[in-house]
């Protein structure tokens, strides 16, 4: 007897198109402020999760009221670029509808949380008429198509680039529901033209990621994608991707069976059309082998491990007709990005202003606001949950300098904090075990003591922490990992290279801040004594005590 199929496969199938009863849910059930059972899951698919602030349930609860729901919504922004007419409408949208955060991810995208039902439609109406869109941004589909994001990394950036919108493009659902329950309220789309030979009506087992990272800058952290494409350059031209095929990084606490992964390089690709074929087939291999009976396996991940990556290899060969050339050589050299101004080979100007953990703070949100207003520059979302102001002129550049002054922007901050990640985790996450956003910047300040007693002030160790061990701020591949077990306290994960091709491992269970502090200091005044010359804080404690 076949496995039962997860419940999320029915809803999938009869959703015709992902319509569900959206349309109802949000029209016709003013009882709630959320949307029917199984259009929560559908929602996802066009780039909304419903939500709670979790911060007032037991307030709510006390007053036997339903909890006050909200959506948070994430934008589809293909490499992560706007530009600063697109800014401009961000920053209205989020002060219109929503709570006026706006949150930068670690897929070089925005998220505006706290948005109400009857919201919904004005701002994905609002988004439209700025010509951007949430679509396939959640759900079981390609999401956000993510790219080395610092033009000064390479003169063929902007090729490279491209190819994420062609991907995300390539990848998209062909269902015109999105424009239906959202935008045009009543029209209803020919059935016909939405056959979709890539989702059929089951679409992908699991949500599904790609990255391309342009060496020698691993910013997108290539290897925890279910795609990575690394561009290979050499004499200033590109001669292709090595295709990397497995990575992804949740984990389930108590689960055995769920693991982090790092992709596998299958071999490389030196044409257009090749990589793009490959990469489309690499779906349509995951969307009929995949698991779809158990959530927790079904990712890429499971996939290449249940068929072998030389079977996946050759599974993925019979479905694009050629075979893969032999992986070409590349290398990492970092990760971070280049805060403050650069130039790129044109000569035009660059700065990277640091957004503790994405949050976008009233000030920068002005001051980011005043230069959208002048029109100079473009907005490019880094991997790292950072923003760069790009495109902008020798002739422009004082303009921003005076804006980066007149409103303080300029602080001094540490190395660890510039290197430093957090998920969102409480109080919008409904999975979040502890705090992750909230807290780190203060456990970031507690150990920066601990940093300069001995020396290590300009070191760019890499912190990570998440409130879950589903890894959205990626811990996994940091050299000082912490990921939520239950308030206040954390696993300590260790031995994460700087680069992000090495994962990290379990150190210490369940620890709190007290337990973290004291472990930190053991560790580094062990690693400023011990440590060969030029070893990294992760290679060191990969060596020594892993
Ligand atoms: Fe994530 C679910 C936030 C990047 C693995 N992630 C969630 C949800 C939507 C919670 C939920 O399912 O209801 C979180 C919303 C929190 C909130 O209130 O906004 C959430 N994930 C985020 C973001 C915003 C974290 C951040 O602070 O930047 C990132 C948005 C990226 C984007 O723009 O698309 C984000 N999530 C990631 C990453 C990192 C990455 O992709 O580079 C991972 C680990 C890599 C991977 O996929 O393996 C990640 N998120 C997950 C998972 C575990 C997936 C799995 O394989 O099991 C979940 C839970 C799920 O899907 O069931 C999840
Ligand atoms: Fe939420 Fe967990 Fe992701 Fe953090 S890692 S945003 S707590 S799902």
């Amino acid at each position: 007897m076949s496995e039962k199929l997860s419940p999320i496969e029915a809803i999938k199938t009869k959703s015709d198109g992902l319509r569900g009863t959206l349309k109802e849910s949000i029209d016709l059930d003013n009882h709630t402020g959320n949307v029917r059972p199984d259009d929560e899951t559908l929602v996802k698919f066009h780039g909304m999760y419903v939500q709670d602030d979790r911060d007032r349930r037991a307030e709510r609860a006390a007053k036997k009221l339903d909890k006050l729901y909200s959506f948070m919504i994430r934008l589809r922004i293909p490499g992560g670029v706007i530009n600063a007419n697109q800014w401009i409408a961000t920053h209205e949208i989020s002060e219109q509808f929503g709570t006026g955060t706006l949150k930068i991810t670690t897929r070089q995208t925005v998220q505006l949380h706290g948005l109400l039902k009857h919201q919904l439609r004005p701002t994905i109406q609002a988004f439209n008429s700025a010509k951007l869109d949430s679509i396939a941004a959640c759900g079981d589909v390609n999401r956000n198509v993510i790219a080395s994001s610092h033009p000064q990394i390479s003169p063929l950036h902007q090729q490279i680039h491209e190819y994420a919108d062609k991907i995300s493009t390539l990848l998209l659902p062909k269902t015109q529901s999105y424009y239906e329950v959202f935008i045009d309220g009543e029209k209803i789309y020919e059935r016909s033209a939405e056959a979709d030979p890539l989702y059929e009506d089951r679409y992908l087992p699991r949500k599904f990621k790609i990255a391309i990272a342009i060496p020698p800058s691993n910013d997108v952290d290539v290897f925890t994608n279910d795609i990575g494409l690394i561009a290979i350059i050499e004499n200033n031209e590109l001669k292709g991707f090595n295709i990397a095929i497995g990575g992804g990084l949740a984990t389930t606490h108590g689960n055995a069976n769920t693991y982090s992964r790092l992709g596998s390089i299958i071999g490389f690709t030196d044409t257009e059309e090749k990589t793009l074929k490959a990469v489309y087939e690499i779906l349509t291999v995951q969307r009929d082998f995949g698991n779809r009976v158990d959530r927790k396996l079904s990712r890429l991940k499971y996939t290449v491990d249940k068929l072998t990556v030389e079977g996946f290899k050759k599974e993925l060969e019979s479905r694009v007709g050629f075979k893969f050339l032999p992986e070409q050589p590349f290398q990492f050299t970092e990760r971070n990005d280049r805060f403050g101004w650069e130039q790129n080979h044109q000569g035009s100007w660059f700065y990277t202003l640091f957004v503790e953990h994405g949050v976008v703070k009233p000030y920068q949100k002005q001051f980011l606001f005043e230069v959208a207003q002048l029109n100079i520059s473009n907005f490019i979302f880094s991997g790292n949950q950072n923003l760069i102001l790009g495109e902008i002129s020798n002739e422009n550049k004082p303009k921003i300098e005076a804006l980066l002054k007149s409103h303080d922007i300029e602080k001094q901050v540490s190395a660890l904090r510039k290197s430093s990640m957090a998920c969102v985790a409480l109080p919008t996450c409904p999975l979040a075990l502890a705090e992750a956003q909230r807290y780190l910047p203060e456990l970031v300040t507690k150990i920066e003591p601990i940093l300069e007693k001995y020396g290590l002030t300009e070191d760019e160790i890499s912190i990570r922490m998440t409130g879950c061990p589903n890894g959205c701020g990626r811990p996994y591949v940091s050299e000082l990992g912490f990921v939520g077990t239950s308030p206040g306290q954390y696993n300590f994960m260790l031995g994460g290279d700087r680069f992000g091709e090495r994962l990290n491992k379990l150190y210490k269970e369940k620890q709190t801040e007290a337990q973290i502090l004291e472990e930190v200091d053991r560790l580094f005044s062990n690693y400023v004594t011990n440590k060969i010359t030029d070893e990294t804080f992760g290679d060191f404690a990969f060596r020594t005590i892993l």
